[in-house]
C-alpha cells in the first residue's frame, strides 16, 4: 500500500506557521521524517488563502525537493496552485485532486495527462457527495469516461470513495467500502485511496478508529492512503493487515519493520 504522507498541510497549525514564516528547516525536517517513516508520496498543501496559494505551494515544492527525491502529491483547492506546482516538480507527482465538479474537470483534469504519476478522483460532483453506493457509482463512471477520454490509464486513477465521519453518518465507512468493491468489479485496474482520518472526525481517541478503518479498507482493496506515517501504531496495523491478507511475501515487510523497531502494540 502506498502511503501519501499528510503532515505538510497548511490546515495544520504548525505547518501553516512554517509556510508563513518560510521556515525551511521545519518543512525539510518534516519531509525527511515522513520519508524515513515510509512515505511513497509527500502530500503538499499550502493551505487556505487562495491569493497566496500558488506562491506558497511553489515554495513548499522547492523546499521539499531540496532534501528528498520522494515524489510529491500536489494538493490544492486552487487549480492555479496545482499548475504552478507542476511547473516545478522534478519527478511526476500525484495530483490531488479531480472530482465531478465542473471547476475540477475544467481546471485540473487537463493538467494530468503526460505530467503526473497519478490523479486522485473524489466521488462527488456539483450536487455534493452522493449518499449511497449507486449514486457514487454514477459519479465514478462519469469520471472514468472523462479520464479515459483525456488519455489517462485507469491504473493511474486513484478513486477516493469518500469516507464520511461515522459520527455524522452511521454507514459512512460502509458506503465507502462497498463503493470500492462495486467499482473494482467494473473497472479492475482502477486504484483506491482514502483520506484516512476523515472517518474518525468528532470521536475520542481517533487513532483507534483510523486503524480499524484502514484494516477494513485494505480488505476491500485499498491501494493508497493519505495518512500520518509517523504514527507507529497505524503503520504497524497497516503492515499486519497486509500480511494477514496475503500481501507480504515471506512476511518480509512486517519482519523487517520489526527489526527496525517500527512494530508496536
Ligand atoms: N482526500 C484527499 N485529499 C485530502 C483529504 C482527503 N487532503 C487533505 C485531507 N483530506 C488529508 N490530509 C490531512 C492532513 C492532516 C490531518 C488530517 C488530514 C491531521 N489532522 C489532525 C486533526 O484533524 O485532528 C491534526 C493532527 C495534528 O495537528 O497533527 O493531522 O480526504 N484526496
Amino acid at each position: 500500500m502506498l502511503i501519501i504522507a499528510e503532515k505538510l498541510n497548511g490546515t495544520l497549525k504548525k505547518t501553516a506557521a512554517a509556510i508563513a514564516a518560510r521556515d525551511v528547516a521545519f518543512v525539510q525536517d518534516l519531509a525527511l521524517r515522513q520519508v524515513a517513516a515510509g512515505a511513497a508520496y509527500i502530500d503538499v498543501n499550502a493551505g487556505t488563502a487562495p491569493a497566496r496559494e500558488p506562491d506558497d505551494l511553489v515554495w513548499l515544492v522547492d523546499t521539499v525537493q531540496e532534501v528528498t527525491e520522494t515524489p510529491l502529491c500536489l494538493d490544492s483547492a486552487n487549480p492555479a496552485a496545482i499548475q504552478a506546482g507542476l511547473a516545478r516538480v522534478k519527478r511526476p507527482p500525484m495530483i490531488n485532486s479531480i472530482s465531478g465538479e465542473r471547476n475540477r474537470i475544467e481546471g485540473v483534469l487537463p493538467l494530468v495527462a503526460g505530467n503526473a504519476a497519478g490523479v486522485i478522483a473524489l466521488l462527488l460532483d456539483d450536487n455534493g457527495i452522493p449518499k449511497d453506493v449507486e449514486g457514487r457509482m454514477v459519479v465514478a463512471r462519469r469520471l472514468l469516461d472523462l479520464t479515459r477520454a483525456a488519455g489517462i490509464a485507469d491504473k493511474d486513477v486513484y478513486v477516493d470513495p469518500l469516507a464520511i465521519a461515522v459520527s455524522t453518518k452511521q454507514d459512512g465507512a460502509l458506503v465507502a467500502l462497498d463503493t470500492m468493491r462495486a467499482l473494482r468489479a467494473e473497472a479492475p485496474e482502477v486504484r483506491f485511496s482514502v483520506g484516512l482520518s476523515n472517518i474518525s472526525f468528532g470521536l475520542p481517541i481517533r487513532k483507534v478508529v483510523n486503524r480499524a478503518f484502514l484494516t477494513l479498507a485494505l480488505q476491500a482493496g485499498l491501494d493508497a492512503a493519505i495518512m500520518d506515517p509517523l504514527d507507529d501504531s497505524l503503520y504497524s496495523e497497516m503492515l499486519a493487515a497486509e500480511m494477514v491478507l496475503g500481501r507480504d511475501r515471506f512476511c518480509r515487510k512486517y519482519t523487517s519493520a520489526f527489526r527496525a523497531n517500527r512494530i508496536v502494540a
